[in-house]
């Protein structure tokens, strides 16, 4: 095969995933050939999973957490939709999210027959709660909150999320997929421990700094992961509670990588880091005149006024947009201050 390149990370501001750390790509190597969807005889890998899910646990300040490493965020939803379902006693279940939830979410209703219901958002993107409660009904399975929407990075409430749930006796789902690793270090230190959130979507992959794929699915109990666990006769253990069979041990030993290398501390770096790119970034927006999403986390999304996607895209930028058109920037880690300042010198000769 001729050999091709994989991405250059150095003009992409349009991905959630990023340039994992030297380490978690070490641990990936080594892991390459090893499944932990068969514990009985990868036994070091099935270790360093369970090691993943304590430190998931710790991140997200959800202590004795269950769960498992996922191939992402996608299948993280779709498991925790199918948690919420299977628990349920309805012939007729749907789910409550706001309008910002990730696409994930529809897939998760076509597959597992569990109708979504959307609430609008409110002005400043989050779940308004009053839409929310309307949707509600005694056949809701689960209500859904996001903590770093994949448009706005947007933080709902989520202690008001998991009191409608509760109140109407479903699940409380927080998809964290992306924020999860940023959420411990804002000025609001968001962490899950007191409210009653029942599963959690928090992805190494993402703000993790571990290779692609590692996505975490986190439940509150052994209880709700049995709810997804079928028997498995021919192995040595009795029972498989994910949803693919074979899975990545390279995705697993280099999310724990990255973890031990940096939890806290380098996290934290990299979200003040991020942080204050994605602020200069909108500053530096705003003076140009553009309406600017002021970033909550870091992700900004502006009104451009002018369709410059194709310009930038011919000069190598790989940028996104939100469903309202606005340029959107992922102020990932492989996204520096000098990769920004080239973009925004690149904006101003269109
Ligand atoms: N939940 C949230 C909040 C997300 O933002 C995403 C992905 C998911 C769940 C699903 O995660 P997986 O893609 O791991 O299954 N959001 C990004 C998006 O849709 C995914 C992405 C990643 C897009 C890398 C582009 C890219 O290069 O924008």
């Amino acid at each position: 095969m001729q050999r091709v390149e994989p991405q250059d990370f150095s003009r992409v501001l349009s991905s959630m995933c990023t340039r994992p750390h030297p380490r978690a790509r070490e641990a990936a190597e080594r892991f390459l050939a090893t499944n932990p969807g068969d514990p009985g005889t990868y036994e070091a890998v099935s270790e360093l999973e369970t090691e993943a899910v304590e430190m998931l646990g710790t991140i997200t300040g959800l202590p004795n957490p269950e769960g498992y490493i996922a191939s992402g965020g996608t299948e993280a939803n779709i498991q925790a939709v199918r948690i919420a379902r299977n628990r349920a006693d309805t012939d007729r279940p749907n789910m409550v999210a706001p309008e910002s939830a990730h696409f994930s979410f529809n897939k998760a209703a076509d597959l597992l027959n569990v109708e979504l219901r959307t609430a609008p958002t409110d002005a400043d993107h989050r779940a308004d709660m009053e839409a929310m409660a309307e949707l509600v009904d005694d056949d809701t399975v689960v209500v859904i909150g996001v903590a770093g929407s994949t448009e706005y990075g947007r933080v709902d409430p989520i202690p008001a999320i998991a009191d409608l749930a509760r109140d109407n006796d479903a699940l409380c789902h927080v998809d964290a997929a992306w924020g999860g690793f940023v959420l411990p270090f804002t000025e609001k230190r968001w962490h899950f421990g007191h409210a009653d959130v029942d599963t959690i979507t928090i992805d190494p992959h993402k703000m993790g700094q571990a290779a692609v794929p590692a996505g975490g699915l986190l439940t509150h109990s052994q209880a709700l992961l049995d709810e997804l666990a079928v028997d498995t006769p021919y192995l040595e253990s009795k029972s498989q509670a994910t949803l693919t069979g074979t899975r990545s041990g390279a995705g697993v030993a280099s999310a724990v990588a990255a973890m031990e290398e940096l939890w806290p501390m380098g996290y934290r770096r990299q979200y003040y880091e991020s942080m204050e790119n994605a602020e200069w970034l909108a500053e530096q927006l705003a003076a140009r005149g553009h309406d600017v999403v002021e970033p909550e986390l870091p992700i900004v999304a502006a009104d451009m006024t002018m369709p410059v996607t194709e310009d930038l895209r011919r000069r190598g930028w790989r940028i996104s947009k939100t469903g309202a058109d606005e340029m959107r920037v992922v102020c990932m880690p492989h996204v520096t201050k000098s990769m920004l300042r080239s973009f925004v010198a690149d904006l101003d000769w269109f």
